[in-house]
């Protein structure tokens, strides 16, 4: 069994980032030796902390699905990337400047980010080294944002909605790792992995398309999109992290029978 988990809104709770009631089944699948990837839209530097109280030894994937980290390799350096890198982002952000109105984590201060997230300011600074994709609050008209995405779509970008804000990144999705990270398991075990993954948001549909099983966590803050005929996918009764240790729960279970 392998684990795709998002974070925020998934294992943690959306507006407190508190994990606690996910523990002890973090601690259970621990035990059984069940990789839990962390799959999100957090950057890499904001997991160099994370991933250290929350004792997090498995590899995690940053940016909606940009690049692969395995923690254990003495470099901080990614094992793989999937995209252009956030200079190019900016460039194509800044030629339609005039065109369209948005605020992106580039422009707004430590103080901004701290007030739009609700993180501290000292997580707030490592969200805002980005390295493969931006996270902007839309401030134009509904209507605009077709031409926005072809906009995108011409500098090889694409945009995907996170709990709270728009991500502008490369053609990749957080389910463009999986691919790799499969083999590579199946490789180590000398079996084929079956997978599970969890997530909230719009931006972590197709992450959990490509898992055998997946669990949509319900947010206390956004409607739950829509996954139209997709079997493999189910709606965990509890919102966030309770929803998270509920289908966890249940997976244990499943493994032990
Ligand atoms: C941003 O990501 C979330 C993911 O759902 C969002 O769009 O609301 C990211 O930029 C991340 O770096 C940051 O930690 C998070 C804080 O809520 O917001
Ligand atoms: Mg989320
Ligand atoms: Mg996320």
């Amino acid at each position: 069994l392998l684990i795709y988990t998002d974070l925020d809104g998934t294992l943690l709770d959306h507006d407190s980032y508190d994990t606690s009631a996910t523990a002890s089944l973090r601690q259970q699948l621990k035990q059984l030796g069940v990789p839990v990837v962390w799959n999100t839209s957090k950057t890499a530097a904001e997991l160099e902390s994370l991933r250290l109280s929350l004792e997090h030894t498995d590899p995690y994937i940053v940016e909606n699905g940009a690049a692969l980290y395995f923690p254990d390799e003495s470099t901080q350096q990614p094992k793989m990337t999937f995209g252009p890198g956030h200079d190019h982002i900016m460039t194509c952000l800044e030629g339609v400047r005039r065109q369209f109105r948005f605020k992106g984590f580039h422009d707004m201060s430590v103080a901004e980010v701290a007030a739009a997230t609700g993180l501290d300011e000292g997580d707030a600074a490592l969200a805002k080294q980005r390295q493969f994709s931006e996270p902007l609050t839309w401030q134009d008209s509904p209507g605009k944002m077709s031409d926005f995405l072809a906009a995108m779509a011409d500098c090889g970008l694409h945009v995907l909605r996170g709990g709270r804000f728009v991500h502008i990144l490369g053609e990749f999705n957080k389910a463009t790792p999986m691919a790799w990270l499969n083999d590579y398991y199946a490789t180590q075990w000398d079996a084929t992995v079956d997978t599970v993954a969890l997530g909230d948001s719009q931006n972590d549909i197709a992450m959990l398309q490509a898992a055998d099983r997946a669990y949509l966590i319900r947010s206390p803050a956004h409607v739950t999109p829509q996954i139209n005929g997709q079997a493999n996918i189910r709606i965990a009764k509890g919102y966030g992290p309770e929803g998270w240790a509920e289908a966890m729960a249940a997976e244990v279970d499943a493994l032990m029978t």
